[in-house]
């Protein structure tokens, strides 16, 4: 790791703990990152040449894997024709095109530069929209670090949020009501008590950001019913899983049309792309066609929607994600055999490609049973894993993806290590 370690101190000298986005510096499992010197398919390799088999995808972004031959081929032929011009044009409506097309909820979409400025345009169009301030999240999930969204739960269910971060004026956080995920008696109280103030609730669908959890039965529609009645916006964080679990997304998988859809990750290809969308009558209200300021120098340049437009449309081949859930679920089924052949208890969930591995031996259904992990078994496990050449996220509170680029060797060796590593975690 020597030139890793060479090029983190020099970066800790430049920028804020030596990484562009916090959860790079792998504060939390106590190690010292790895410097990425490039990404081929399902692998990374690092700054001292060696080699792993990942499961980051940064992020989720990389559900082809790295460097497609395909989307960079693509991305080089737009090269010649410039890299922004802060006007529009044709690779902006291709984009938007395919996404509406894919996307039943979408009649009109629009582009920015990551997943925090789509939910955070979100939440502006709604407040807009319905002319109320107060929203709901839900503990757990992530939705980028827009103040508004920057919370933590307040001390009761249902109570004002507190700050959930130096800097989030308290008068943001007490427009936001966080309640615990899948709570559906929580949410019916606070939209019976509440619903008239309530201008939107956002949600991931299935989160991703809390380790893997996914929405227990009605959860969703419980949403969608109380949302409609109260006049409130209903926004789904699909960054994460818009693309992912299926062409689309989570909402055609579960079968609820939400008012606005946020993206972000896939749809750029690995450059930055976010996007909301949503039926015409809300979208309009979006400057210039409608009051709702929003704008961005780079929204919609043309590299990102080269990269995107290629990634969608290869996502578009018949059996892709039949392809993909047959390797996720080869992979969930041999981490769970690894765990009890070691008999060492974990659990595990998975959703289509992404799939959760908690150091608990409950069943994970929110926030608080995320909680109940052990974090210094995660730490170890993390470690060891990536000794062995098996790249996961530096959190017990993130997720793996699985790309179409993982083979099954590379499958059967990360299970292997799984095995081996949970052997060797002293709790
Ligand atoms: P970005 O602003 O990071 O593009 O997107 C924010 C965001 C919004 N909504 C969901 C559901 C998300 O998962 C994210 C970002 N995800 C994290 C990973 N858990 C990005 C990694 C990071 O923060 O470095």
């Amino acid at each position: 790791m020597k030139n890793s370690i060479e090029l983190f101190n020099k970066a800790e000298k430049l920028i804020p703990g030596g990484v562009n986005s916090p959860v790079r510096a792998c504060k939390s499992v106590g190690a010292a990152p790895l410097f990425i010197e490039k990404g081929k398919g399902c692998k990374l390799f690092d700054a001292d040449g060696a080699e792993y088999i990942d499961y980051i995808g940064s992020w989720g972004t990389m559900i082809l894997g790295y460097n497609h031959p395909q989307v960079i081929k693509e991305i080089e032929k737009v090269l010649q024709r410039g890299t922004s011009f802060g006007a529009p044009c044709d690779l902006e409506v291709t984009l938007a095109e395919i996404i509406a097309n894919g996307v039943a909820s979408i009649d009109k979409i629009r582009m920015v530069n990551s997943g925090t400025e789509a939910t955070m345009s979100a939440i502006r169009l709604a407040r807009g929209y319905t002319k109320r301030d107060a929203i709901i999240k839900f503990d757990g999930c992530y939705h980028g670090h827009a103040d508004s969204l920057l919370v933590e739960a307040g001390s009761g269910v249902a109570t004002l949020s507190i700050p959930g971060s130096p800097g989030v004026p308290q008068s943001f956080a007490a427009h936001t009501i966080s309640l615990p995920y899948n709570d559906i008696k929580a949410f019916q109280e606070t939209m019976i008590k509440q619903g008239d103030k309530i201008a939107a609730v956002i949600v991931e669908p299935v989160a991703g950001n809390m380790g893997l959890v996914k929405p227990i039965p009605e959860f969703l529609e419980t949403l969608r019913e109380y949302t409609a009645k109260a006049g409130s916006v209903l926004i789904f964080d699909e960054v994460m899983t818009g693309f992912r679990l299926s062409f689309g997304g989570a909402q055609s998988l579960y079968g609820i049309t939400p008012d606005i859809t946020c993206f972000g990750k896939i749809i750029g290809g690995g450059l930055p792309v976010g996007a909301y969308g949503g039926k015409d009558k809300i979208m309009s209200q979006v400057a210039p066609s409608g009051p709702i300021y929003q704008a961005g120098t780079l929204s919609g340049n043309p590299l990102a929607m080269a990269a995107g437009i290629k990634t969608l449309s290869l996502l578009q081949k018949p059996d892709f994600y039949q392809k993909l859930e047959e390797k996720s679920a080869y992979l969930e089924n041999g981490i769970k055999t690894a765990s009890q052949k070691a008999e060492f208890p974990i659990f595990v969930s998975r959703a289509g490609s992404m799939l959760g591995i908690f150091f608990t031996e409950k069943e994970v259904k929110n926030f608080a049973d995320a909680k109940t992990s052990n974090l210094k078994a995660f730490a170890q496990f993390y470690k060891k894993m990536r000794d062995k050449g098996i790249y996961i996220a530096p959190s017990q509170f993130e997720t793996l993806f699985i790309s179409a680029a993982h083979q099954k060797e590379d499958i059967d060796a990360t299970i292997k290590a799984v095995y081996e590593c949970l052997t060797q975690v002293k709790i």
